[in-house]
């Protein structure tokens, strides 16, 4: 599947290891998308391919269905196997040259707080640039910090999108969005709220694609 540059924008909502193995995680992916989640990441840290497929799939789907991107955390041979849109890769994963040869899609790409790391895996064709943690995460409270500075730069000198990730709430995505984040990667915050599609909808309105 292809898919433009330009759908890159917006809330990117990554699902948490929780929601994705409870009954009800379908239909919360589609309360995400219907308030205007833009792109939606599967992200397991913990079960092997085999055991992801179903998923994958189901996610898969329901992202054709509805309009939204499909990209697939670390497993290029999952993304491949499913014909996600893209797939997203940090340093611990396959390299971004091994990836490109093996997946056609989309490929974004953790650049942590490193806009050195970002302006290089650009030049070696990455689609989007992510840098976070931007905020304290409880996803991951250890993560390295990234500033909006940062973000102010990366937008300013990469001519492809820029995702901001971590601790990203309703309240403060805007101060990621004017430094220059095209995206916001969220998982806590949309899917702790007791009403999904009305969090998605806070986030999406900050884009000015919802009402
Ligand atoms: N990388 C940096 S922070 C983070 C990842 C995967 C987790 C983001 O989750 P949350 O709950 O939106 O802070
Ligand atoms: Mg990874």
């Amino acid at each position: 599947m292809t898919v433009s540059p330009e759908k890159l924008r917006g809330l990117y909502a990554i699902t948490d290891s929780l929601m994705l193995h409870a009954p009800d995680m379908p239909e919360k992916v589609r309360k995400a998308i219907a308030g205007g989640a833009s792109i939606i990441q599967l992200r397991e840290k913990h079960l092997p391919d085999e055991k992801l497929l179903d998923t994958a799939l189901q996610l898969c789907a329901i992202c054709r269905e509805m309009g939204a991107v499909f990209i697939i955390n670390d497993r290029v041979e999952l993304a491949r196997m499913v014909n996600a849109h893209g797939v997203h890769i940090g340093k611990d994963d396959m390299e971004l040259s091994a990836a490109r040869q093996r997946f056609p899609g989309i490929i974004g790409v953790s650049c942590y707080n490193s806009l050195d790391r970002a302006i290089r895996l650009k030049k070696a064709g990455a689609d989007y640039v992510a840098f976070g943690s931007i905020f304290p995460s409880p996803t991951k409270p250890g993560a390295t910090r990234a500033s909006l500075s940062l973000l102010q730069e990366a937008r300013r000198r990469l001519a492809v999108p820029v995702c901001a990730i971590g601790g990203i709430t309703p309240e403060n995505a805007m101060e990621a969005i004017k430094a220059g984040a095209q995206m916001v990667a969220v998982i806590s915050s949309l899917w702790n709220a007791p009403d999904t599609a009305e969090q998605a909808r806070r986030f999406a309105r900050l884009f000015g694609n919802r009402d």
